[in-house]
């Protein structure tokens, strides 16, 4: 069953009676280092917070992997001659309309298919795309990505599957390996995959990027207590959290906890009474660093190979396209 965050009594009443979230969420807090996927930050409001990250001048991936979009898709998608793409994890696919201008300058744009777990930011995705493209068809999915690709069965092809933002930083590798393998599951001859990466670099840059100034961050982490608390009748007190974000080095990503700073019992129907001590902390996202070696690990467990990588000039951030190995 497909998570959906959005905030609408029907949707509400689907996720309550959903024991899939139940359980996970069971089991995250449950487990000695409490954590939960990073999926349970975006409702409506989780991902307007997300595309406010991508306005502060602390957060660069955004505007740095737009940059390398603005400069490689116009030489990149003509000789591929793409007539679909498909987009996981798409947002308010800002970016993403650089790859439909380069595909429309072709001639070529004919299907676009945004998948996400937000399902109202998704839809108002679809219809200002519908508003922008007139002759591209947009059809959205709402779907776990970490659990499946759901596609049309029909798609034009050459595809191009864009995984942007470095999204694939927010899955544990066995995860991200898993991710990347339905991809190459689904691709066909001359279809390619085009994926963005943050790179290591400075951990002061890298932490400055998840502690912002104006705390916008730290009402996105924040953002998780208030959907369990939407979705699950759960009675977490906001005021009992805060926001910590910190660089693992060993690990080569950003760790986001919510520290609990007192002690506290959070109750959620379904499930038994969740204790935390002060101090005590809640993972609620990885993200992981990367750089041209480690992607192409991932790649290759996934039955992948890079075919090009492109980075802007101080080496914050990768494009890298793959074609199946
Ligand atoms: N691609 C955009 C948005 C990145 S934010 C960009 O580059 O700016 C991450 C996006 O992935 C959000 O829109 C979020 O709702 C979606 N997302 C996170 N986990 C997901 C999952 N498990 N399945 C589907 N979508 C997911
Ligand atoms: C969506 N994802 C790649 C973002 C990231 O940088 O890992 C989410 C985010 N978390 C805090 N700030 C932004």
């Amino acid at each position: 069953m497909t998570p959906n965050l959005a905030h609408t009594r029907a949707d509400r009443a689907e996720r309550v009676q959903n024991p899939r979230m139940l359980a996970e969420v069971s089991a995250g807090l449950s487990a000695p280092q409490k954590e939960l996927p990073p999926k349970y930050f975006y409702d409506q409001r989780g991902s307007e917070l997300f595309e406010e990250i991508t306005r502060l001048p602390e957060y660069y991936p955004t505007r740095t992997e737009r940059g390398l979009l603005e400069s490689w898709m116009p030489e990149l998608m003509p000789p591929l001659g793409t007539r679909t793409l498909v987009e996981l994890g798409a947002g308010s696919a800002e970016k993403s309309r650089v790859i439909l201008d380069a595909m429309r300058a072709g001639g070529l744009a004919e299907l676009y298919v945004p998948i996400d777990v937000s399902a109202t930011f998704l839809s108002q995705t679809a219809a200002r795309l519908r508003c922008e493209y007139p002759g591209l068809l947009v059809e959205p999915a709402i779907a776990d990505i970490s659990e499946e690709l759901r596609l049309p069965r029909w798609l034009p092809r050459p595809v191009l599957y864009a995984f942007l933002g470095s999204t694939i930083g927010n899955f544990y590798p066995p995860a991200a390996i898993r991710l990347l393998g339905r991809v190459r599951a689904a691709m066909a001859p001359g279809d390619r995959f085009l994926m963005g990466v943050d790179l290591r670099k400075s951990v002061a840059r890298i932490e400055a990027a998840y502690n912002d100034r104006q705390g916008v961050t730290a009402e996105f982490n924040l953002n998780m207590l208030r959907v369990l608390n939407h979705e699950l009748d759960a009675d977490f007190d906001l005021h009992g959290f805060e926001h910590r974000a910190f660089y693992e080095p060993v690990a080569h990503r950003i760790e986001m906890h919510l520290v609990a700073t007192r002690a506290q019992q959070v109750r959620i129907p379904g499930m038994a009474p969740v204790r935390f001590a002060k101090g005590e902390t809640l993972r609620t996202e990885i993200s992981c660093k990367h750089d041209r070696d480690s992607v192409a690990e991932l790649f290759a467990s996934a039955g992948l190979r890079i075919e090009a990588w492109r980075t802007d000039p101080a080496s914050l951030f990768a494009l890298v396209t793959g074609a199946p190995a």
